[in-house]
């Protein structure tokens, strides 16, 4: 009898099914993953009730003031995965180095790299916010991987994903197989099958994009926002909605969702300031790449694919232009008439 649908326990399990020879130690490493993005919706949800909202008085790598939550996810996301064997080190946009296991647990053959809680400027307001994920194979002989074993391009990601913590808190996962996503049940503390094989609609008319720095955007990007602003008058020949929520998460779950187009582009403004972008590319724009790819979607800097890029560093940053594939590969057309 099947009382609550599929878990994500059981997804995870049968897909191990499907690769021969797993030993079950990705499988583990998936669920350890899942466990700490229930401790950190728990934590999120609570907010203000357990003194958790507010500035940690501290800044990361990125320069950023990072918010006590930042801070304690990263913490949370790094207690649930040390321990375990399956990795072989791990990387945070909250932490400027790798983080090697500790000397008194067994390293593993993956890696891991995350943003433990993106868009958090709207922790404060009580806007979505999210986990995101993405899982590498350590390269073969490293006792001690560095900066260096984790520079590799998004297509070598073996699984990435995003926690959404939002009016429910969901999951999104893909290990290459196409996109799933599971709504966590507060009562049973599971994650439960709600969005099998999700896939993004080729075709949008919805964009997301912060417009206030629409002066210091590059030709091909002004070109295709106004051309939406213009709507049914316009080239276009239909009207355009807009969104920007500030929380990629969750820009990116509406656009698996029914669509549309993201874009944190590359801007004089940033260029001055020696920037590849706004978002980074290790644990932002590859594991993102990865997911909307696997639904159907595009994901480019403007000019090439995101996940064939040769990262540089780990806290890399790049532009992203991604979602619906003919708007993606549009944009692209613009940036190569350019
Ligand atoms: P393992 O021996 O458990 O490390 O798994 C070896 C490889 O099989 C992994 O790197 C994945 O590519 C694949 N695999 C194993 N388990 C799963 C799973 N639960 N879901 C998807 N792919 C899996
Ligand atoms: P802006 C959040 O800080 C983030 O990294 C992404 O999640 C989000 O899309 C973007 O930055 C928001 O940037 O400039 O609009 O605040």
């Amino acid at each position: 009898m099947d009382h609550h649908g599929t878990t994500i326990t059981q997804f995870i399990s049968e897909e191990q099914r499907k690769a021969p020879g797993a030993t079950g130690e990705f499988t583990a490493l998936l669920n350890d993953i899942v466990t700490a993005c229930k401790m950190i919706s728990n934590q999120v949800n609570h907010g203000a009730l357990v003194g958790a909202l507010g500035s940690a008085g501290s800044e990361n790598v990125q320069g950023e003031t990072q918010k006590k939550l930042d801070v304690l996810s990263n913490e949370m996301f790094i207690s649930c995965n040390e321990w375990a064997g399956h990795l072989a080190a791990m990387a945070s946009e909250e932490m400027d180095d790798v983080y090697q296991i500790p000397d008194q647990y067994p390293r593993g053959k993956y890696l891991i790299t995350f943003d433990p809680l993106d868009g958090s400027s709207n922790i404060d307001v009580n806007v979505s916010v999210g986990t995101i994920f993405s899982i590498l194979r350590c390269p073969g002989g490293v006792e001690r991987p560095t900066e260096r074993d984790f520079l590799q391009a998004g297509t070598q990601q073996v699984a990435a994903g995003y926690a959404l913590y939002g009016p429910s808190t969901m999951m999104v996962l893909t290990t290459g197989h196409g996109v799933n996503g599971f709504t966590l049940d507060q009562n049973i503390g599971e994650f439960i099958l709600t969005h099998p094989d999700m896939t993004i609609p080729a075709d949008t008319a919805e964009f997301a994009i912060n417009a206030s720095n629409g002066r210091f955007w590059e030709a091909p990007v002004k070109r295709y926002v106004d051309e939406c602003l213009a709507g049914k008058e316009g080239p276009r020949e239909k009207d355009f909605n807009m969104r920007w929520i500030a929380s990629m998460v969750a820009e990116v779950h509406r656009i698996l969702t029914r669509g549309g187009v993201f874009m944190y582009p590359m801007d004089s403004k940033m260029a001055t300031k020696g920037l590849g972008g706004k978002l980074r590319l290790l644990y932002e724009a590859n594991p993102m790449s990865f997911i909307v790819e696997q639904a159907g979607g595009g994901s480019i800097t403007g000019r090439q694919r995101i996940m064939d890029l040769q990262p540089e560093s780990l806290h890399q940053r790049v532009p992203v232009i991604l979602g619906s594939r003919n708007e993606v590969e549009r944009i692209q057309g613009y940036h190569a008439d350019a």
